[in-house]
């Protein structure tokens, strides 16, 4: 099974085809980690091209993402597997009115794998749900998401709310999604910008044995 195959089914809305696919592709030794790379990404950038142009609308992109996330749960385990010793709480969701949610689960899969735990509140969160479940859990890190531009003064809003709860100065905040950028993580307070999971990953470390000393 090839990767271009994976990539095609996903970009059809083809779930159960995406998972054959994938699962026809570790068999034969594919990591993981390439069948997302090299097919998964690519698939849903295709998605992304294609509403852009008009040609795939909202139901397309549900599909496509639904194909998406049982692919991803498929993977998971192996993503995952590698995991090291637990190291530290991460609070994660998508900014409130914003409900993409497949980079974040992204973020938060490899950062399980990677030996955080983390508490993924979903998409739609409020800034104080993000204050109130930091609290809870006595997490150190939040992580937030947006993929709209018009979502990104609900992240603003919630680095603020961070910042002035109790919470601050204990906990650190990292952002992430297709429209933010490191100039404006710094314009809204956050500690730190990540482009995409893996980096996210460097990042979360960073910041928390930041918090550590
Ligand atoms: Co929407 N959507 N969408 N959509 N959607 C985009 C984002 C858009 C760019 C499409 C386009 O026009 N080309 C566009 C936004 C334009 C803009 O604001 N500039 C858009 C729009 C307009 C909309 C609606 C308004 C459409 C409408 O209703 N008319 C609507 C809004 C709904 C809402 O949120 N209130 C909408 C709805 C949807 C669906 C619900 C149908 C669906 C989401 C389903 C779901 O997530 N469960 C959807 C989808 C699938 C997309 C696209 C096609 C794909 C997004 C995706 O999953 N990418 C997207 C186009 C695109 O991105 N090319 C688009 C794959 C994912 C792996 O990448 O999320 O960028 P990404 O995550 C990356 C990095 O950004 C980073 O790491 C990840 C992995 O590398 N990252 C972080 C993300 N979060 C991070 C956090 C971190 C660190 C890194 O630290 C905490």
């Amino acid at each position: 099974m090839d990767l271009s195959t994976i990539k095609q089914r996903l970009v059809e809305g083809d779930a159960q085809g995406t998972v054959d696919a994938a699962r026809e592709a570790l068999a034969s030794d594919i990591p993981a980690e390439a069948i997302l790379r090299d097919a998964l990404i690519p698939g849903m950038e295709e998605v992304g091209d294609l509403f852009a142009r008009n040609e795939y609308f909202v139901p397309e992109l549900l599909l496509s993402a639904r194909a998406m996330h049982t692919a991803l749960d498929v993977l998971r385990p192996l993503l995952v597997g590698g995991g090291y010793q637990p190291a530290g709480k991460v609070v994660m969701g998508t900014v409130q009115g914003d409900l993409h949610d497949i980079g974040k689960k992204l973020v938060a899969i490899m950062l399980e794998g990677t030996g955080f735990e983390v508490i993924d509140l979903g998409t739609n969160v409020a800034p104080e749900r993000f204050v109130e479940a930091t609290r809870e859990n006595g997490a150190t890190l939040v992580g937030l998401s947006a993929l709209l531009t018009t979502t990104l003064p609900a992240m603003e809003e919630t680095v603020r709310a961070i910042h002035q709860a109790e919470v601050a100065g204990e906990v650190r905040v990292m952002v992430g999604g297709a429209p933010v950028t490191d100039s404006f993580a710094r314009q809204i307070g956050a500690d730190g910008y990540a482009p995409d999971a893996s980096t996210a990953v460097a990042l979360a470390r960073r910041l928390l044995g930041s918090t550590a000393g």
